[in-house]
């Protein structure tokens, strides 16, 4: 399913810096760092060249909270943590979203394999903090069918959000790939579009990875 959004953004110039993880015998963490107004920017196959398929004026992105900055993954006893910093504050409940905008969601996905446009293997699980406009919710997500499994606790700081979940639900599973991104669906449009990836693009510069490998290697 994820292969489709590419009929919106072929391919998206992503920085990606990796930090030094930090890894104890209890708490398991990785940060990554993501391009800050890298907000639904395109390679345009035709042109052979980037260009941004919103302008700088546009609610997408002067709104600022489609553009993760920073992506966190955490493992602390049983107790899974994704999180994520956006360039701005989060909507309040309440807040309209950009017009057309019918769903923001912050999404993770938990993947089998090292995740690639081409092959679009299969996820575990996806883990998503939504807004619709009027409220927040946050949930463990069977995929691809996106059939909820459970609601899940989840806090909102002005930047920042955490999603908590326990690890029992990955338990048998103790590697797997991750990949977080700002998704937003448009109107009564089922497919989602992808106003900001971790990374995605082979030749974007600082590029590490396509996917981050759980638990992360020691170093
Ligand atoms: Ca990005
Ligand atoms: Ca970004």
């Amino acid at each position: 399913m994820r292969k489709m959004a590419l009929a919106l953004l072929s391919a998206v110039v992503a920085g990606l810096l990796m930090v030094p993880s930090s890894v104890s015998a209890k708490t398991l963490s990785i940060e990554v760092v993501d391009r800050t107004g890298d907000v639904a920017i395109v390679y345009d196959v035709e042109a052979y060249e980037y260009r941004a398929l919103y302008g700088d004026n546009s609610p997408i992105v002067q709104t600022g909270y489609f553009d993760m900055t920073l992506f966190r993954f955490s493992l602390k006893g049983n107790i899974y943590t994704f999180g994520m910093e956006l360039a701005a504050d989060l909507p309040q409940e309440g807040d309209p979203l950009p017009q057309g905008v019918g769903l923001l969601q912050y999404t993770l996905w938990l993947d089998e394999y090292w995740w690639d446009w081409i092959s679009d293997d299969p996820a575990y699980f996806i883990v998503v903090l939504r807004y619709d406009g009027s409220s927040y919710s946050a949930a463990l997500l069977e995929w691809p069918s996106e059939e909820i499994i459970m609601s899940l606790p989840f806090i909102i700081e002005g930047p920042r959000f955490e999603v908590k979940f326990s690890a029992d639900w990955m338990e048998n599973i103790p590697t797997f790939w991750l990949f977080p991104a700002v998704v937003a669906y448009f109107g009564e449009c089922p497919m989602m579009s992808w106003p900001d990836l971790i990374d995605c693009d082979a030749d974007a510069p600082g590029q590490v990875v396509n996917s981050i490998p759980w638990p992360p290697s020691e170093s």
